[in-house]
């Protein structure tokens, strides 16, 4: 009977051994060598005891999750389910102290909390090892949080306004302006608006306002990327977003609505840099007409304003005397001549109301990719300085800029002679 008991023991204990034999050689544990060192962290960013070094060796390629446990069984991750290949070398992670959001029970922020920092406490750090066949291996182990800074990059007051522009130059609501308030001093304060590819446009921070990255008060101006020389994002609701994140890593998302509308970058010239004058030789109190085509050759529309398409100046006059002003981001086309006192002193419309131009609110706009013939004409009625003068048209972008290829074209004599 004694004897077959051990014999019986000895058979198992032989099981047992070629078990681990089989184990150990022919197949290594999944997960090896894990450590998280030191076992005590200070995470307030003074350079002491700061951060955590977690080390691990995997045997074969595995999803990788690392979690902590807290005395209340709150889950906290910090990485979840990254995939890594099989190494000889042990991976190594440098944990801040910082995980994935969450809020504390009684807590309740009008703000995406997307890092944070873990709070004092005791915890239990979990690193987890899914194989690709589903086998899984874990390691545990004792953390302790001590002195964190948990005071969150808070965003207040995050504001967009207006809520629809226009970014095309005309002038109006061609920008946006975006204000954050920041509660902390921070590592980085970004402002960004996705579009439905996933690209991210940035927004540049208007620097007058609060040194960057400093607590107070920052303010944000959007043109849609035109006064760059890009062609803005095309019409649309889009999501602008404020991230601040801290030098502890913690990170903060607010939201807010912003919608396109004509967005485009204008151009226009004058068709084949063609010019009709006449006539080119006149006598004081004669009139002197032009004639040529404007194309707009942009999908935006091109705001334009008076005098009107066919209207007539007297030289001694401009288009200021006539009560038309130069306005910011209007389209006009000029006459100059060569001993004129200012820049382009006769402008017309490029084209005119309810025939070439459509209304846009209280503004008149040549459409999207449409041509339109403008005329006008000026009476001399005074000698000029000399006899012969080179004149010539312009298309002229108020208060943004002439092109090259739209200023002094298509230049022709004209001899003005007394009666
Ligand atoms: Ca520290
Ligand atoms: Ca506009």
């Amino acid at each position: 009977m004694r004897l077959r008991l051990t014999r019986r023991i000895l058979v198992l204990g032989c099981a047992l051994a070629l078990a681990w034999i089989v184990s150990a050689c022919g197949s290594k544990p999944l997960l090896d060598d894990v450590t998280v060192i030191p076992d005590l962290i200070t995470p307030n960013a003074d350079g002491q005891t700061d951060l955590a070094t977690i080390s691990f060796r995997l045997n074969r390629s595995a999803d990788v999750t690392i979690r902590f446990h807290d005395w209340n069984e709150n889950v906290f991750t910090f990485r979840d389910g990254i995939p890594l290949g099989v190494d000889e070398d042990p991976y190594t992670v440098l944990f801040p102290g910082v995980v994935a959001g969450f809020t504390l029970p009684g807590e309740d922020y009008p703000v995406q909390i997307e890092r944070r920092v873990l709070p004092d406490g005791v915890y239990t750090w979990e690193i987890i090892a899914r194989g690709r066949d589903g086998e899984t291996a874990s390691a545990t182990g004792a953390l302790t949080i001590q002195d964190a800074d948990t005071e969150l990059p808070v965003i207040t007051g995050f504001s967009v306004y207006p809520k629809t522009f226009s970014p095309n130059q005309d002038g109006i609501d061609d920008r946006v302006t975006i204000n954050a308030f920041l509660k902390k001093d921070v590592a980085a304060l970004t402002v960004y608006m996705l579009d439905e590819n996933g690209v991210r446009h940035h927004i540049p921070e208007d620097e007058r306002a609060t040194p960057l990255n400093q607590a107070g008060f920052h303010t944000f101006d959007y043109d849609g990327g035109i006064d760059a020389g890009a062609e803005p994002p095309p019409d649309g609701t889009y999501i602008v977003y404020a991230e601040a994140r801290d030098v502890l890593g913690q990170e903060i998302v607010v939201t807010d609505t912003l919608t396109l509308v004509n967005a485009g970058r204008p151009m226009a010239y004058i068709l084949n840099g063609d010019v009709e004058i006449k006539p080119t030789t006149l006598v004081i109190s004669d009139t002197l007409c032009f004639t040529l085509t404007v194309e707009n050759d942009s999908g935006t529309y091109l705001r334009t304003t008076g005098p009107w398409s066919g209207s007539t100046y007297r030289s001694d006059e401009n288009f200021n005397a006539l009560g038309w002003a130069q306005e910011s981001g209007v389209f006009r086309v000029g006459l100059d001549f060569d001993t004129s006192l200012r820049n382009y002193p006769f402008r017309w419309s490029i084209g005119r109301p309810e025939v070439d131009l459509v209304q846009i609110g209280k503004h008149w706009y040549l459409p999207p990719f449409a041509r339109s013939e403008v005329t006008g004409c000026v009476q001399i009625v005074e000698m000029p300085p000399r006899v012969n003068l080179y004149f010539w048209a312009g298309l002229m972008h108020e208060d943004v800029e002439i092109a090259p290829i739209n200023n002094r074209v298509d230049p022709q004599l004209v001899e003005v002679w007394e009666p």
